[in-house]
């Protein structure tokens, strides 16, 4: 019985590593499809930031919902009908009306502070922050504006051709501070990147301005999130998380030629897989 029960662990076990490492998952990635719980990978420091609030809250989540649970099955099993006669029926137990006003107030009152660090951690401006890119989401495409970029500061700029001609490149260096300053000239857009696990809103007459740090290098989709009119759907962009060799390299291409098809630059450099 015994050596039957080890080999179909053996097995189960042999099945496991082998599904694995045929999906072509890393180790990390298997980690965190496990310990993520529904949270996409982010490719940020501040998609980071945010999981941990995540896992926090689905902890909780699940402490109350394991109580509740809990609390049903001792009222099931203890107060089953054993006879005809009705249980004492009480209509009020002040401690415990106290105690479930409180305890959900304790439990928002956690979340809420650590939402509101997270917050605040994930907006937080540096003093010098690596890269500034000013973004100008327009009808119908994307302008990424490279401030103070070359070697003797001068701004490069890459502008998307609207509507659906010429998708924009954002080209940025990984593991690097980089700050954006966001704008419109016509109505409201929404700067948005899925794998960053960061999206906020190009406001005209207004500069939001954001900081993230990217930390995988590959490509990645970017997208409008505001409905901005007839075109909306043209407004996707591609971001390249790459080297801080191939960005400089980039911005000189960029400096030195530039009108050169972004595109093509942009796909001339070595990115990794995504
Ligand atoms: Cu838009």
């Amino acid at each position: 019985m015994r050596t039957r029960s080890s080999r179909a662990v053996r097995l189960a076990l042999a099945v496991g590593a082998t599904a694995l490492l045929t999906s072509g998952c890393s180790g990390r990635q298997a980690y965190e499809d496990a310990f993520g719980i529904g949270w996409p990978h982010p490719v940020t420091v501040e998609g980071k930031t945010m999981y941990n609030v995540w896992l926090g809250t689905v902890a909780a989540a699940a402490a109350v919902g394991f109580g509740v649970y809990l609390l049903i099955a001792v009222a099931v099993v203890r107060d089953r009908k054993k006879t005809d006669e009705l249980p004492p029926q009480i209509r009020y137990n002040l401690p415990i009306e106290v105690l479930y006003t409180i305890v959900p107030f304790v439990i928002i009152a956690v979340l809420f502070f650590y939402t509101a660090v997270a917050e605040n951690k994930v907006n937080k401006l540096t003093k010098n922050p690596d890269v500034t890119i000013g973004v100008v989401g327009f009808q119908w495409n994307w302008q990424f504006n490279y401030l103070n970029a070359t070697t003797d500061h001068k701004t490069v700029q890459v502008t998307g051709a609207p509507p659906v001609g010429q998708q924009a490149v954002l080209v940025i260096p990984v593991d690097k501070k980089i700050r954006f300053i966001e704008t419109s000239p016509d109505v409201i857009h929404s700067f948005w990147v899925p794998d960053f696990l960061f999206k906020r809103d190009v406001i005209p007459g207004r500069l939001n301005t954001f900081e993230l740090t990217p930390t995988r290098i590959g490509t990645y989709v970017g997208r409008c999130a505001e409905l901005c009119g007839e075109k909306h759907d043209a407004m996707n962009f591609e971001v390249h998380v790459v080297s801080e060799n191939d960005y400089q390299t980039y911005i000189a291409g960029l400096a030195t030629n530039p009108d050169a098809a972004p595109n093509a630059l942009g796909a001339a450099l070595t990115t990794g897989d995504n």
